[in-house]
């Protein structure tokens, strides 16, 4: 099973594209694991799709971007702003977190803050190695910007937990960006 494509599949229909696939999604972004086999049947690659599959996919995984409960299945993070918003947990966040950036977007942030773009949140991350590795996704030498999130929180500002590496939030004013 090439559970690298399958994951990938499985998060462009869990974050940004539940209707491609007729998926039935709840508030908080889990699908049962029936339907969603049902839906990758559909497609002759996936036509010896297992649920059990999306089980070991999930515990296979370097980076938990799936969580399994029971039935339902269901993507941490990453879901774009064309869908129903997904309803996370608040929590308290860790004193600093960090967010992995390209230099082409500072001037940016620089007056706007960290605002969620394409997506529903703003993603943080736990340290600067995974800020490190998000941010080369845009930019060879990305800039790591370091979060007072613990001040923000205390201010107000509510945060997500996502995974382990991983949290959310709505947007992030400059004030709270130490290094900017
Ligand atoms: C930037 C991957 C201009 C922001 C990763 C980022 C992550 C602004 C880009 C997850 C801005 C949005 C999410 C502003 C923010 N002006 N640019 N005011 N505010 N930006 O991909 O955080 O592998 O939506 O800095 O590992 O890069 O898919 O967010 O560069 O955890 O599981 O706008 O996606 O996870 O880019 O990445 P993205 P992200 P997966």
């Amino acid at each position: 099973m090439a559970y690298e494509e399958l994951s990938k599949e499985v998060s462009y229909a869990l974050r940004h594209a539940p209707w491609e696939y007729e998926l039935e999604i709840d508030d908080e972004g889990w699908v049962s694991l029936e339907q969603l086999r049902d839906a990758f049947l559909a497609t002759p690659k996936w036509s010896k799709l297992e649920v059990n599959d999306f089980i070991d996919m999930v515990n296979m995984a370097e980076k938990k971007r799936h969580e399994i409960y029971g039935n339902k299945i269901r993507a941490l993070y990453g879901h774009s702003n064309s869908i129903h918003k997904i309803a996370k947990e608040e929590s308290v966040p860790p004193n600093i977190l960090y967010h992995g950036t390209a230099k082409r977007f500072l001037e940016k942030i620089k007056i706007e803050g960290l605002l969620p773009q394409a997506r529903q949140y703003v993603h943080l991350s736990v340290d600067m190695e995974t800020a490190m590795l998000v941010g080369k996704r845009r930019d060879h030498d990305p800039r790591i910007l370091k979060i007072k999130a613990k001040e923000a929180y205390d201010q107000g500002v509510k945060f997500y937990y996502g995974n382990d590496n991983v949290w959310l939030v709505d947007s992030i004013d400059a004030k709270y960006i130490e290094n900017i």
